[in-house]
């Protein structure tokens, strides 16, 4: 997933977050993170004895479970990629291919490795359980008694529901910790790892790219004029303005207070103009009305415009670039704001030596302050 994108970072948060009431009656081909979740539990039975493999599967099927039977160890294998289960209840013994062996295969894919194996056998020396234990989660032997294996179908499946829940928040917070909470656009952080990634397109396939930087201008008056809550649906405003004016491969990011920036992928000079006037118009066009106010918000924007059209040979490092070219854009910024606001300058680089070194010292983002 392209995380910074405009369509996809504003609606990344709920994506595969949320769960949809039915289950999937046929086996998905989405990945385990992108198919949607099911309310019922769904458990692979590998079971070559019939008489068992129907006992199991009514015992789970009374208690609501969706059940996939498999008759060997290449099925079974077969069908858990396929359907992704929450569960596999693995029988040792099995023709073509022994349930440990099912296992270790289902261990060794990134795809299967997350699902929770119960191995049924009539296998009960002690080296086979520590052998089964190494490979699954739990280990009943046979013959069993019913309200046992619900029991600890139960409590493996509990565990399994649990470490998902992990992961989804563990995948929420690192989408939150590169995205801006007030305009669900990236923050600084999201931004610079995708500023390099672009770098190093462009590098490689000598495509253009432009990088504008945007700050509003006066914006403390609003603040001072209307309070910072209302600055802030100002700077929500604009954020729309920027996403409505941006492509869905341009990257779109909040990387200060009142100041965003657009990286702009395959763009020579004259598409970077044309985007940055776009969202210098859209931006005075703008008028935001206020609750309980006869008047309404404007605001103006400055940007300015780094393009790379550079070719050929670069010794530099990818972040340096990356540094270098938001101060290049930072300086056009300022040039921007000198030059009267509600203005854009727009520099273009054709050799990468010509972009100037960035000092450590002076963060770029204070250069138009
Ligand atoms: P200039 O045209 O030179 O950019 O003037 P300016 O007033 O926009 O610039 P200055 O840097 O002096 O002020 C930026 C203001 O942005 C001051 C600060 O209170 C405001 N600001 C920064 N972050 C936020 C925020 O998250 N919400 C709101 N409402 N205001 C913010
Ligand atoms: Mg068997
Ligand atoms: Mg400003
Ligand atoms: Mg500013």
């Amino acid at each position: 997933m392209n995380a910074l994108s405009s369509e996809h970072f504003t609606s990344g948060l709920s994506s595969g977050l949320s769960s949809t009431p039915e289950a999937p009656s046929a086996a998905s081909e989405a990945s385990p993170s992108e198919a949607p979740r099911r309310t019922t539990a769904r458990v692979v039975v590998a079971e070559d004895d019939f008489e068992i493999s129907t006992l199991i599967t009514l015992t789970l099927k009374m208690e609501g479970y969706e059940v996939l039977l498999a008759r060997d160890g290449a099925q079974a294998l077969k069908t858990v990629r396929e359907s992704q289960p929450d569960l596999v209840l693995l029988d040792v013994m099995m023709p073509q291919m022994s349930g440990y062996d099912v296992a270790r295969a289902l261990q060794a894919d990134q795809a299967t490795v997350a699902i929770p194996i119960i191995f049924v056998t009539a296998k009960q020396e002690m080296e086979d359980r520590v052998l089964g234990l190494g490979l699954a989660v739990d280990y009943i032997g046979k013959p069993f008694v019913v309200p046992e294996l619900l029991a600890r179908v139960r409590a493996a499946l509990r565990m399994r529901k649990l470490q998902e829940e992990l992961r989804l928040s563990n995948e929420r917070l690192s989408l939150l910790a590169i995205t801006d909470d007030l305009t669900g656009l990236a923050n600084r952080r999201g931004f610079d790892s995708e500023l390099e990634d672009e770098i190093l397109r462009a590098r490689r396939f000598g495509q253009p790219m432009a990088v504008a930087v945007f700050d509003l201008d006066h914006f403390k008056n609003i603040n001072d004029t209307w309070g910072h809550q209302r600055g802030d649906i100002v700077l929500q405003a604009f954020a729309r303005v920027l996403q409505g004016s941006s492509r869905r491969v341009d990257k779109i990011a909040r990387i200060g207070g009142e100041e965003f920036v657009a990286l702009l992928p395959t763009t020579d000079a004259g598409g970077a103009s044309i985007f940055a006037a776009k969202v210098r118009e859209n931006t005075e066009a703008m008028d935001i009305p206020i609750e309980g106010e006869s008047q309404s918000m404007r605001v103006t924007v400055s940007g300015g415009v780094a393009v790379l059209s550079a070719r050929g040979v670069c010794e530099r490092e990818n972040s340096e670039l990356a540094r270098s070219i938001l101060k290049l854009a930072d300086e056009c910024l300022y040039e921007a704001k000198t030059g009267g606001r509600n203005n854009v300058v727009l520099r273009e680089i054709t050799a990468w030596d010509e972009l100037p070194v960035f000092s450590p010292e002076m963060p770029s983002s204070e250069l138009s302050e």
